[in-house]
């Protein structure tokens, strides 16, 4: 689509045109993907940025390469990167930021459908958004099991081998597997939840991309589910997927915080929204 292209359903392919659809209380059923992005003003790196994102930063790990940290068949050989970057992500030192103040704000309204998010850092559940309301489409730091007879492991026990650097292994001596977090690693399933939820988009009278390069299959593909005629919105520092194809795409191509305070303010919510990021 270009300038000239007539939108279905929004006045004009801008904020303005989207915050009047919202307020005119035709979005009901909102479904929100994101991704590290949202996260990185927390001081948690994304994967892809140059220079500030992980991968450019995992030289001194020595991987073969920098998706190996993330590899279930190169964890099993060699766990101890992981772990080492796991330090750096585990949850407990980061504050949500606006931005997940405001799909909180969402839910609060009554107009969040669906949550999904690629993020293993559980700030949104930190932010509000009810557990029933999150698919976390690449797991979470939230449970940790083993590897091979997917034994439960204790939350204490991770959270020290986390902290101290020691890799842990699966308390039933005959299986000695290693543990890991649920966090879904190349090689591994997505979890049930988001199969089950993976054609909900249909059903959103209005999708919102934020924070994700949407390079990861197959939850890249989740905003081509949306019905045409439904308003998309991606705000991320850059164009992403398929967003920006389709008549009814308003891009804001800008940081996660800064274009979600646009989007309250243009709908009257922004004091709203400050207050509540506030009490996070
Ligand atoms: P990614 O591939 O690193 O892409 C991040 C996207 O966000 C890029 O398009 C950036 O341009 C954009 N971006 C970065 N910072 C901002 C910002 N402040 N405002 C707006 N846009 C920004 O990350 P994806 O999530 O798309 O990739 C999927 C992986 C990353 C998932 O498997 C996650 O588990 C994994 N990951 C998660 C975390 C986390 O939980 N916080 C951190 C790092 C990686």
């Amino acid at each position: 689509v270009d300038a000239n292209t007539p939108t279905q359903t929004l006045k004009a392919r801008s904020l303005e045109a989207l915050a009047e659809y919202i307020k005119d209380g035709r979005a009901q059923q909102i479904v929100v993907m994101t991704g590290a992005g949202i996260s990185t003003s927390a001081g948690i790196p994304d994967f892809r940025s140059p220079k500030t994102g992980l991968y450019a930063n995992l030289a001194r790990l020595n991987l073969p390469h920098a998706e190996a940290v993330f590899d279930i068949s190169y964890f099993r050989e060699n766990p101890e990167p992981f772990y080492t970057l796991a330090q750096e992500l585990y949850p407990g030192k980061f504050r949500p930021t606006i931005t997940h103040s405001f799909i909180n704000l969402l839910y609060k309204k009554g107009l969040l459908l669906k949550l999904f998010t690629q993020n293993i850092d559980c700030l949104e559940r930190e932010a509000g958004v009810p557990d029933d309301k999150i698919i976390e489409a690449h797991g979470s730091f939230a449970k940790q099991s083993c590897i091979d007879c997917k034994k439960p492991y204790p939350e204490e026990r991770m959270r020290d081998a986390i902290s101290k650097k020691w890799v842990p292994r699966c308390l039933d001596l005959s299986c000695n597997g290693l543990v890991k977090p649920e966090i879904v690693f190349f090689g591994e399933q997505l979890p049930e939840a988001f199969f089950e939820n993976r054609t909900l988009p249909a059903q959103a009278d209005l999708a919102i991309v934020m924070g994700s390069s949407l390079s990861v299959h197959p939850f890249a593909s989740l905003p081509q589910f949306c019905e045409e005629g439904a308003p998309r919105l991606l705000i991320n520092r850059e164009q992403v997927g398929d967003l920006g194809s389709r008549p009814d795409d308003v891009l804001l191509l800008e940081d996660c915080d800064s274009g979600v305070r646009k989007l309250a303010e243009a709908c009257g919510w922004l004091e709203e929204l400050e207050a509540l990021w506030a009490e996070t």
